[in-house]
């Protein structure tokens, strides 16, 4: 999968993607990410992207134009499956939307700042806008970062033990159950018994068990 992503602050979305898991599936070939410094196709030499919003009010607007010609720039050079827009007025991240995005080939993300992007820029190019939750950030890297990490561990080959990622917190609907490794007995607190006999057909019933409880009681709207 390669993923370009248009920012005005490449530095913030440096890091992110050079440790642990994502950093092996690029390793692997599995994964290419692309940074793109708006300030590259400034309107004058200043660096230009951003102008007072018409109408009035406070907060800057990204420009059209330094948006349009990298995205048509990129355009010109594959196909993109989607063309993302970090918003908060986005659809809210979900897993199901993270397991449809990793099994495309290629993404645009778009990172807004300021007051976000002129509309017309969502009208011609975006085809998703996804907000990662309801509070609001300074800037869509963050976003973008939390993005790419959820789609990045699902593209097949990424995570070691392939079964993995079926098990996590919300991957079947349900809150993962409590996880437990050694010792057998911290500060008095012991390690369910059920985990210790190795009988798989209990271990796998108790799991899910706990999984619906853990659901039941702290999101009880997901059952
Ligand atoms: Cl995608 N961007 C910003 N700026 N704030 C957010 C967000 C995105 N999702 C939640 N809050």
């Amino acid at each position: 999968m390669r993923i370009d992503i248009i920012t005005v602050m490449p530095e913030l979305l440096e890091s992110p993607f050079n440790h642990s898991i994502l950093k092996r599936a690029k390793e692997r070939g599995l994964l290419h990410i692309h940074l793109h410094q708006l300030r590259d196709y400034a309107i004058n030499k200043h660096g230009q992207v951003d102008d007072m919003q018409y109408g009035g009010g406070a907060g800057m607007v990204m420009m059209c134009e330094p948006l349009a010609k990298v995205i048509e720039k990129l355009k010109g050079e594959r196909d993109y499956d989607d063309i993302i827009y970090l918003t908060p007025d986005g659809i809210t991240l979900h897993q199901k939307i993270a397991n449809t995005l990793s099994l495309k080939e290629n993404l645009m993300l778009i990172c807004g700042h300021y007051k976000g992007i002129d509309q017309r820029i969502r009208d011609l190019y975006v085809t998703l806008e996804i907000s990662i939750g309801d509070y609001v950030l300074s800037g869509g890297e963050l976003a973008a970062a939390v993005l790419v990490d959820g789609i990045a561990r699902l593209i097949p080959g990424v995570l070691n033990d392939e079964t993995s990622a079926l098990t996590d917190s919300h991957q079947d609907g349900l809150l993962a159950p409590p996880i437990y490794t050694r010792p057998a007995e911290f500060q008095g607190l012991k390690v369910p018994e059920v985990l210790l006999n190795g009988n798989f057909k209990l271990i796998d019933e108790w799991r899910e068990m706990e999984a619906l409880k853990r659901t039941q009681e702290r999101r009880p709207e997901l059952l």
